[in-house]
């Protein structure tokens, strides 16, 4: 038994005087300076309440969740984007969290009704095309405007994007052609895209910084993602492409069996609060948030002005649906060389 001086660690439980803290075990699938600042916010209000935080890809999540079902490690996973959530949920993996959503935005409320309140929307952003503008014009490629620019031979070994496996971004941009262009369409023009493809990441938002950094031309990514790099300083330009684009509602469910189920709602309900949700930007978070109050950054995209798709949830967020698209994307697209 440890000791504290003279005095036993169980005599002062048994008097009272040290009360254990509640554990909250949180996976989170947002930026890691934007779990970070959940955490230390959260944990700032509930004292008694220790935050046991691991940041991993929305994909990487939905595999682990699946692997621990019936004895789950997950209390609570905020953040990623919403297919993943929503296929957790059809799959029996979360339960409903039974919060108010009256506060929250029709696509954030059309999560939970997809998932019968197993998850909810936080935040949405449209996926696009970011450029490093110093580097295409040092080596004098015109910039692209269009998905079907990425195509073209003038990008060779340019691009950068996520592996669909693991990355709940690029599982969008998977799901996002096969709206625009239908499914055998969009697995050729995947294909022709990725003879250009450098190097396919395991996180969504990886790509969009090796082009800030200058490390590729072009990636392909949450345009939330590259305001926030254009915004530090780097040359990285943004392209809503003109064919139009699709777009993620990011997420939060709580787990099923999950241990620490009262901590969890409790998460839950300080996620969607409008006072919470407006202090993304303070990290560079720039997702149009969910909660009706909360304050838009000025740095937001504006989503009115982007040519999105009609995002089909429902069925991109469907197991079925994803794993079909996912067995073409490694036999028609593939990736190379898979990052452990
Ligand atoms: O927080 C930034 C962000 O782009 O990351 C999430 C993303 O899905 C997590 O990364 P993966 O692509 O690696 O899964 C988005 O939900 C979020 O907007």
């Amino acid at each position: 038994m440890k000791k504290l001086g003279m005095v036993s660690v169980a005599a002062l439980l048994a008097s009272g005087a040290v009360a254990w803290a509640d554990e909250l075990s949180l996976v989170c699938s947002a930026e890691q300076d934007w779990c970070d600042l959940m955490v230390a916010a959260f944990e700032a209000e509930n004292p008694d309440t220790d935050v046991l935080m691991v940041r991993k890809s929305t994909g990487e999540t939905l595999a682990q969740v699946r692997a621990e079902a019936g004895n789950p490690k997950i209390d609570v996973w905020w953040g990623g984007t919403g297919d993943p959530h929503l296929i957790a949920a059809e799959e029996g993996l979360s339960q409903a969290s039974g919060v108010d959503t009256s506060e929250l935005l029709g696509w954030a409320q059309n999560m939970a009704e997809i998932s019968r309140g197993k998850t909810v929307g936080i935040y949405a952003g449209a996926l696009g095309i970011g450029y490093n503008a110093d580097i295409l014009a040092e080596k004098g490629i015109e910039p692209p405007q269009c998905w079907a620019d990425l195509e073209d031979s003038r990008f060779e070994g340019e691009i950068q994007v996520a592996n669909p496996n693991s990355s709940g971004t690029a599982y969008t941009e998977l799901a996002t052609f096969v709206q625009l262009f239908g499914e055998d369409e969009a697995m050729t023009k995947l294909a022709a895209v990725g003879k250009n493809v450098n190097s396919y990441t395991k996180s969504g938002s990886a790509p969009s910084k090796a082009a800030a950094r200058g490390e590729t031309g072009v990636s392909i990514g949450f345009m939330h993602d590259m305001v926030k790099l254009a915004s530090q300083g780097f040359p990285l330009k943004i392209v809503a492409p003109c064919e139009g684009t699709g777009y993620e509602v990011g997420a939060v469910s709580i787990i099923d069996g999950a241990r620490n189920l009262v901590g969890a709602k409790k998460w839950v309900e300080f996620a969607l609060s409008a006072e919470v949700q407006s202090r993304a930007p303070e990290v560079g978070s720039f997702q149009v948030p969910s909660n009706s109050n909360a304050q838009v950054a000025p740095e937001s995209p504006d989503l009115a002005s982007i040519k999105l798709i009609d995002y089909d949830f429902a069925t991109y967020g469907s197991s079925e649906t994803r794993e079909r698209l996912l067995a073409r994307w490694d036999s028609e697209v593939g990736d190379p060389n898979p990052q452990q």
